[in-house]
């Protein structure tokens, strides 16, 4: 209840923000960052989303929050355009399932591309396959229309959930996102550098760009680059980072 009430303030406060953490691909270029919500609490100071989330889920406000994250998110990504940073990097924005589940999400969608100008194809859904196993068709029907918006859909934390192959061959997905859990194993043992491997393959047969996401270390990052992984992130590469920082590294690139 007190943390209720503290998000609910914190909505009307405007006291979130995002960070940005890089994508890279084999090159070790820069390809696209991943907006990542964080509270600057006023007495508390930073809060990471792991610890609030799962209450914003609880009681519904991830709707208002995930509304501002998909707009603040395009916002930034039209202006870093108009400034000329970072023209080609694809912005990733996190959608929970019960934004997902909103029937007017892909209405939402379309608003902040509408209202911001930003170039679909420079923004990426990140959906879990935990929101995929409700109503199959409803599903279909709009990741069709998300596609039709023009916008990239990532498959996050894929190899989590259960969703079956058939299904997955007939969804509109651009990227598969290695869940980190298999990717802190793959220097472990044979079996868990086999599922990244699988999954990495898996994505491929489909169509999809695979992205492995927690790379912590340099072994982990040149094992999957060889198994022929697209994209890389995690801590090893770049931490999330503020706004600031991350245009201040890479101006160079522009
Ligand atoms: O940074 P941290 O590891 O604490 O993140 C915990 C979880 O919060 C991750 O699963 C991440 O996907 C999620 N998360 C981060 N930013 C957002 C966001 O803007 N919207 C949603 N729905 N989840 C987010
Ligand atoms: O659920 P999602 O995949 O969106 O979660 C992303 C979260 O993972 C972010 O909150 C981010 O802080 C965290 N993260 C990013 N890179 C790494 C990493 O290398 N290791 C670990 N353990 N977590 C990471
Ligand atoms: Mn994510
Ligand atoms: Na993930």
């Amino acid at each position: 209840v007190e943390m209720d009430s503290d998000l609910r303030r914190a909505m009307m406060n405007h006291e979130f923000l995002l960070h940005f953490q890089p994508q890279w691909n084999a090159e070790r270029k820069m390809v696209g960052v991943e907006a990542l919500v964080r509270w600057l609490h006023p007495v508390k100071g930073m809060i990471p989303p792991g610890q609030f989330i799962p209450f914003a889920e609880e009681s519904r406000l991830i709707l208002p929050l995930g509304d501002w994250v998909l707009m603040a998110a395009c916002q930034t990504k039209a202006r870093w355009l108009k400034e000329g940073y970072l023209d080609d990097v694809v912005m990733a924005v996190n959608v929970s399932a019960m934004q997902f589940a909103q029937e007017d999400f892909i209405d939402k969608v379309g608003k902040a591309l509408a209202h911001t100008l930003v170039p679909p194809h420079l923004i990426q859904l990140e959906l879990t396959e935990s929101m995929l196993v409700h109503d199959q068709e409803d599903v279909i029907q709009k990741m069709r229309s998300l596609k039709e918006l023009g916008v990239l859909i990532s498959l996050d934390d894929f190899g989590t959930g259960y969703s079956s192959l058939s299904y997955l061959q007939q969804l509109p997905i651009d990227q598969l996102k290695i869940d980190k859990s298999f990717v802190a194993r793959v220097m472990d043992s044979k079996r868990g550098a086999s599922i990244a491997a699988s999954i990495i393959g898996l994505g491929h047969n489909l169509g999809m760009e695979v992205i492995a996401e927690g790379v912590e270390e340099d072994a982990q990052f040149q094992w999957l680059k060889q198994q022929g992984c697209d994209l890389f992130q995690g801590y090893g590469l770049s931490r999330p980072l503020e706004e600031k920082i991350l245009i201040g590294s890479f101006v160079k690139q522009v």
